[in-house]
């Protein structure tokens, strides 16, 4: 492989990481790597795990990237994202619970990312804003702005082009009739930075997935009065203590007052929409841009990661599914990519990529409940990192099938559990304070190290 390739990484979050982690890992192992340049337009590496409290625009007038909030706690057991090769034991020296809170996470992610020269190929503070491909040339043009210096940088020419730039940072906010003389606060999952604003209030939650669930716990443990969740589908379905409720959608608000399709009425001090977020790539040329909805699979993409929609066989997406595995999902697509670009993995014909990806669409659309999905996303897994010669066996789903029972059994207590890791077969300690007692949710204090 000739040395002159260049590869732009957009995005510096735990996928954008992988990518730098496996091409760092080879020149450790002394072999050629082509110049990489990951840019991202945060000050600091870490995606969503960057937390900010800045909302709407930043100081550059860029949107704000971060959705975290501030009191967030893992929603799945720590067991099932842990990297094999970086265990949470290395990490911490000592085994911890299941559930870590934000900070403890984010520490566990900086730990792999400082184990190797990886800090180097990131230029913090720069957005990317255009990206075309050149058929004459066969490489990229990669338009980029220096937020502190506010200039645009001469154009740059890329061979690959990896988007790492997450998929949970454009609300979609829908509208409803009256909303716009509701007297309260009306505010996108997004925008949610801390629950201590709502306490003592009654608050309307609208949506019935991740967010909505998690929202509705962290109002309730601030201490927020009563919480009314409005599904548009079908109900979470968790065995909720008295202060939260669940309720078909909203018809429409007057004043104070809130009408659900059931015909019934409440009075809410404010709403909070967990209405999920778009797939934005503004800065792509149109033939480029991935259109999903947050699926399993979105169509277009070889492995859920090689964009064929190009034709170019140069242009990758990783993270770019819904969720259940996360970091180890993002690494076995790193490693798969940075294969592919090393050319250490032959890809097949159009017409076979074309049928593997029918393949995985069906079996995407025959999923019935969250255990299937779970499994769909566990072969998926399996697959991909067998194609990246990953090395180590990913599949967690015992794991998530435990988790998902756990929160069938009680919602407010499934943080408390305790799951063993695959890697080191030790089964975590219980916490010191239970999820809903913990307000002070530091690393020190979740650590028990606080002097
Ligand atoms: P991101 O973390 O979103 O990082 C993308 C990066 O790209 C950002 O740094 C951004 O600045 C940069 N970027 C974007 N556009 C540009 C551009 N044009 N130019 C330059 N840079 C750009 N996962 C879990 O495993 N456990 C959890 O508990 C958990 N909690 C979550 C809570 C919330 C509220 C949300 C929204 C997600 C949560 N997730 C959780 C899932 C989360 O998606 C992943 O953990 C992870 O952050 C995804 O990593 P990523 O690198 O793909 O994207
Ligand atoms: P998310 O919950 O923000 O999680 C993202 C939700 O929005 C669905 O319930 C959908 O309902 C609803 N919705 C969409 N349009 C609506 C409308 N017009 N009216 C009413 N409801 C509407 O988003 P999604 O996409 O899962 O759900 C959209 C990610 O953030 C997840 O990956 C999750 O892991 C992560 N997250 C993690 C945590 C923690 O770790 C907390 C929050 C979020 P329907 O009926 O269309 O399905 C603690």
């Amino acid at each position: 492989m000739s040395k002159a390739k260049r590869v732009c990484v957009i995005g510096a979050g735990p996928s954008g990481m992988s990518v730098l982690y496996h091409f760092n890992k080879l020149k450790e192992q002394g072999k050629e790597i082509p110049e990489i340049t990951c840019f991202d337009k945060q000050s600091d590496w870490g995606g969503l795990w960057k937390y900010s409290w800045e909302t709407g625009i930043d100081q550059f007038g860029e949107p704000v990237h971060g959705s975290m909030y501030r009191g967030l706690w893992s929603n799945g057991p720590k067991e099932a994202l842990e990297y094999p090769d970086y265990t949470f034991e290395d990490h911490f020296k000592k085994a911890i619970p299941s559930f870590p809170p934000r900070e403890v996470l984010f520490d566990y992610l900086k730990g792999r990312w400082t184990k190797g020269d990886l800090r180097h190929w990131v230029r913090f503070n720069h957005v990317v804003r255009q990206v075309t491909y050149n058929d004459d040339t066969d490489d990229f043009s990669v338009v980029v702005k220096s937020l502190a210096e506010d200039k645009d940088l001469p154009v740059q020419k890329f061979d690959y082009l990896i988007v790492a730039s997450g998929h949970f940072s454009v609300p979609s906010v829908p509208s409803f009739p009256g909303i716009e003389e509701f007297p309260g606060r009306v505010m996108h999952s997004h925008d949610f930075r801390n629950a201590y604003q709502f306490q003592g209030q009654t608050l309307l939650v609208v949506g019935s997935s991740y967010s909505a669930e998690d929202i509705a716990l962290q109002n309730l443990k601030y201490g927020a009065k009563k919480i009314i969740c409005s599904y548009k589908t079908r109900p979470m379905g968790f065995k909720w203590p008295p202060e939260i409720t669940e309720r078909p959608l909203l018809t429409r608000i007057e004043g104070k007052t809130v009408h659900f399709k059931d015909g019934t009425t409440a009075d809410v001090d404010a709403i909070i929409l967990c209405t999920g977020y778009y797939f934005h790539f503004p800065f792509l040329e149109e033939r480029l841009r991935l259109k999903a909805k947050n699926i399993l699979y979105p169509a277009g993409m070889y492995k859920n990661v090689l964009w064929t929609e190009a034709g170019n066989n140069k242009f990758f997406y990783i993270g770019m599914q819904d969720q259940y595995y996360t970091y180890t999902m993002f690494d076995a697509q790193a490693k798969w990519t940075v294969n592919c670009i090393t050319g250490e993995l032959k890809l097949p014909d159009k017409e076979a990529m074309r049928k593997d990806i029918e393949k995985w669409i069906a079996k995407m659309n025959e999923l019935k409940d969250c255990h299937d999905d779970i499994n769909f996303q566990t072969e998926y897994l399996v697959d991909i990192a067998k194609n990246a010669n990953y090395g180590y066996d990913l599949d967690t789903a015992q794991q998530f099938h435990d988790w998902e029972h756990h929160k069938h059994e009680d919602i407010l207590t499934y943080r408390d559990r305790s799951h063993a890791s695959k890697f080191t077969g030790t089964q975590s300690p219980i916490h010191h304070s239970t999820f809903m007692k913990a307000l002070d949710d530091s690393m020190a204090t979740f650590l028990n190290t606080k002097a």
